[in-house]
């Protein structure tokens, strides 16, 4: 049998790792293998890489638009669904203004995909509403590394990893999710780069690591303020460096001087020796990389943990080289590109604010429209004033926010409160069983566009199937909807010519085409007349501010401490088989069958005080939730300390999180609330969330 391969790319976390699609002689999807000469993947993927082939052929997949009456789900013709989405969407406007009505949009699409969606909601909807998951992971990032740096991506390469002789793991967990890059970092820890991990749990890496810091929940700035004051005191730091390159010195020296590596011992957990260790090691290391991930931005001090961490990499000089650098391991396939795009209610694409003139009128030209001045509302934002009744209409494409957003109870009231919601899925997720109209989406393998990864390297992604039943590209149905809705803002006639649009308007994008990421696995960006070849590591010589700033942050404690009636914590966390809110990977058999759906990770000792044994049924209640799911004893998590992946919509840990919120970004502080934990009857099954809600 004859096969053909696609080159394209696998659609689920950041590391964007190189696939093809096997398809036999008639055209149909047969298997998924590893591209053999991808730049970061080298012939390698992941379990999930490996499974992607369930998600698009599944059994499960929207075939055509629906329409919901009461509780029951009709099909309609895409004519009636956009007529309909139109009529309403222009009733909204009318009543209630633009302000009232919001997209969100999806860093699982591609950057066409999302250019397409911010233009529709300022070009056509006449709003800066428009946001998208980075709200929720990310988001801190890219404010605090553009304060520290002046561009919030990661800073170097993932080959840099075999160039750095110290890693620095900070609250990322990447052998299970950059699972690439995390075998990346276990090789060259093998050959010889010492191994930092800094994480209140044992995680893989950390069992591999030459130090683990196992720090308290959200204590991150009293330890990096400590090891800082070390550096100073010591004179670990770069003179040099921070005299051509830094502003701020002087006054981060002062601020850390009273932070001992001993007045934070108590507060930290992590012992005065350990951080004076840790402080030489990563200061007097030639070339230190610093990866950092969720457990740095999913807090109510994010941007200032981000801070932080910049500092420590500053005052080291370990920045602008190979090897070395603060590379946040952004999460999604193309949440870079969701944000390089402009799908953020306070920025254009390329970053260009909202409320700078220059920018207003750069996109009014271009657009042929005026562009409200004002910033937008964040996508919790959107849903706090859709309970108050100001926000009424919402289209949304590839989230699951009724999974995967925090206080999911509270979510799903606002989503039930809207006039309008109007979902893009491949499959009925949780959030479009509340929709009032479903449209069928194209899946990445059965569109043409791009992505860029989480070193910035805008990849080309190929089409290989014609889109399943009357499903669309994103980008087409924003186009159709736009159509219905007597605009002609949105012309083109093929994804390439969205992406020539996005090069013209987005200068980290200028010099890209498609033919040139054909030609050389993707490029990095940015990519300007200076750099028709793209930008492997950034900051080499001078920062997009001029010189780096140095910004002294305080710890601040986190929202909700344990106490009598909610002893222990809980934080979230992800599991190397499953993806996101599950939609994609609980297709596929294989991953299915690694875990029951739901756990709950509790320490031995914490479980014999509350008569839990392995496997078997507990209640979990927060202030804000209650669910049921099965214990797993492990060491991994320390005493006082519960841990939940989100990926279970039976068993979902959002049931339970918090929404208190960083002051810069609105990020909620998903990491750290207060739940108590209890032992079900013996030999008792746990009731997913649907049965227990049927029930009351
Ligand atoms: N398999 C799989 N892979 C994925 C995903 C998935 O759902 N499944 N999702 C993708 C997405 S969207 C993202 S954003 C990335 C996220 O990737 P990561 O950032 O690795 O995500 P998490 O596992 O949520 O959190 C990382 C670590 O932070 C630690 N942590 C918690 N609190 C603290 C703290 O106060 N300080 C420190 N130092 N550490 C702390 C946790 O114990 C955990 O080990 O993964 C991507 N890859
Ligand atoms: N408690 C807790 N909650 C968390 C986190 C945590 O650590 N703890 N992490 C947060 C983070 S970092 C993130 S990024 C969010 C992620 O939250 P979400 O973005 O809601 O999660 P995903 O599972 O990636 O959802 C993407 C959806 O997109 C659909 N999809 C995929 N491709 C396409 C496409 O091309 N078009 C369309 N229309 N749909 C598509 C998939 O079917 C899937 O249902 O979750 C956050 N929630
Ligand atoms: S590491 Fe990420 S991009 Fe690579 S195969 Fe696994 S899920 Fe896909
Ligand atoms: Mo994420």
């Amino acid at each position: 049998m004859s096969t053909k391969l696609i080159n394209t790319l696998c659609p689920f976390c950041g590391v964007g790792c190189g696939i093809n699609l096997k398809l036999d002689s008639n055209d149909q999807l047969v298997g998924v293998e590893p591209q053999k000469n991808h730049p970061i993947s080298q012939g390698k993927l992941c379990d999930k890489g490996w499974s992607t082939a369930y998600a698009i052929t599944s059994p499960k997949r929207l075939t055509q638009p629906l329409k919901r009456v009461n509780k029951t789900f009709y099909p309609i013709s895409w004519q009636e669904a956009l007529s309909t989405i139109s009529e309403e969407l222009q009733g909204v406007i009318e009543q209630w203004g633009s302000q009232a009505v919001g997209l969100i949009s999806s860093a699982r699409a591609t950057n066409e995909d999302n250019y397409v969606a911010q233009k529709f909601a300022r070009a056509v909807l006449k709003t800066n509403n428009i946001d998208h998951c980075a709200r929720i992971c990310h988001s801190p990032t890219v404010a605090g590394l553009k304060q520290s740096l002046g561009s919030g991506a990661m800073t170097n390469s993932a080959k840099d990893i075999f160039s750095s002789d110290l890693i620095l793991v900070f609250g990322a967990d990447p052998t299970e999710n950059h699972s690439i890059i995390g075998g990346q970092i276990i090789q060259a820890h093998l050959q010889g780069a010492q191994l930092i991990v800094v994480d209140p749990r044992v995680t893989r890496l950390a069992k591999l690591a030459n130090q683990h810091m196992q720090l308290k929940l959200g204590s991150n700035i009293a330890l990096i303020n400590a090891m800082l004051h070390v550096i100073i005191e010591e004179s670990y730091f770069d003179k040099t460096f921070i005299k051509a390159r830094c502003d701020g010195f002087e006054h981060l020296a002062q601020h850390v001087k009273s932070i001992t590596p001993e007045s934070v011992e108590k507060l930290t957990g992590v012992s005065a020796q350990l951080i004076r260790t840790v402080a030489k090691a990563y200061s007097q290391a030639k070339h230190a990389m610093i990866f950092y991930g969720m457990g740095i931005t999913q807090y109510m001090s994010g941007t200032n943990n981000v801070i932080s961490l910049a500092n420590l990499a500053l005052t080291c000089g370990h920045i602008g080289k190979a090897g070395t650098g603060v590379n946040p391991l952004r999460g999604q396939n193309n949440v870079q590109g969701a944000c390089d795009m402009g799908c953020l209610p306070n920025v254009y694409p390329g970053y260009q604010s909202v409320d700078d003139e220059k920018a207003q009128e750069k996109f009014s030209q271009a657009w042929h429209t005026e562009v409200v001045k004002a910033p937008g509302l964040t996508s919790l934002g959107m849903s706090k004033a859709a309970l108050s009744g100001n926000f009424r209409a919402l289209l949304l494409f590839g989230e699951d926010p009724a999974v995967t957003d925090p206080d999911q109870n509270q979510v799903k009231s606002s989503l039930k409160n809207l006039d309008l919601l109007v979902v893009a899925e491949l499959t009925l997720t949780e959030t479009a069983k509340l929709a009032d109209i479903v449209l069928p989406a194209a899946s990445f393998a059965e569109k043409e566009g791009t992505f860029t990864n989480c070193e910035r390297r805008v990849q080309k992604l190929n089409q290989a199937l014609a889109p399943i039943g009357q499903a669309k590209g994103d980008w087409q149905w924003l186009q159709a909807l736009a159509k219905e809705m007597g605009s002609e803002q949105l012309n083109w006639s093929n994804s390439e010519e969205v992406f020539n649009e996005i090069t013209s308007l987005t200068p980290q994008y200028q010099e890209m085409n498609y033919q040139k990421l054909d030609d050389n696995y993707g490029l990095q960006w940015p990519c300007t007349n200076n750099s028709p070849n793209g930008t492997a590591i950034l900051h080499s010589t001078s920062f997009p501010i001029g010189k780096a700033k140095l910004i002294a942050v305080n710890h601040s404690d986190i929202d909700e401490m344990p106490d009598e009636d909610f002893p222990l914590q809980l934080t979230t966390n992800r599991l190397h088989f499953h993806y996101g809110c599950g939609s994609m990977t609980r297709n596929s058999p294989l991953l299915e069958r690694e875990t029951p759906a739901g756990i709950l990770f509790i320490n031995p000792i914490d479980a014999d005080n509350l008569n839990i044994s392995h496997f078997s049924a507990v209640s979990v209640k927060s202030r804000r939730g209650y669910l049921e799911t099965r214990a797993i004893l492990t060491n991994d998590v320390p005493l006082g300390l519960v841990s939940m992946p989100y990926h279970f919509k039976e068993a979902p840990s959002n049931q339970l999180t918090n929404t208190a919120q960083d002051p810069v970004t609105k990020m909620p502080e998903l990491k750290a609330c207060a739940v108590i934990v209890t032992a079900l009857a013996q030999g008792k099954i746990p009731k997913t969330i649907e049965q227990l809600q049927q029930e009351s």
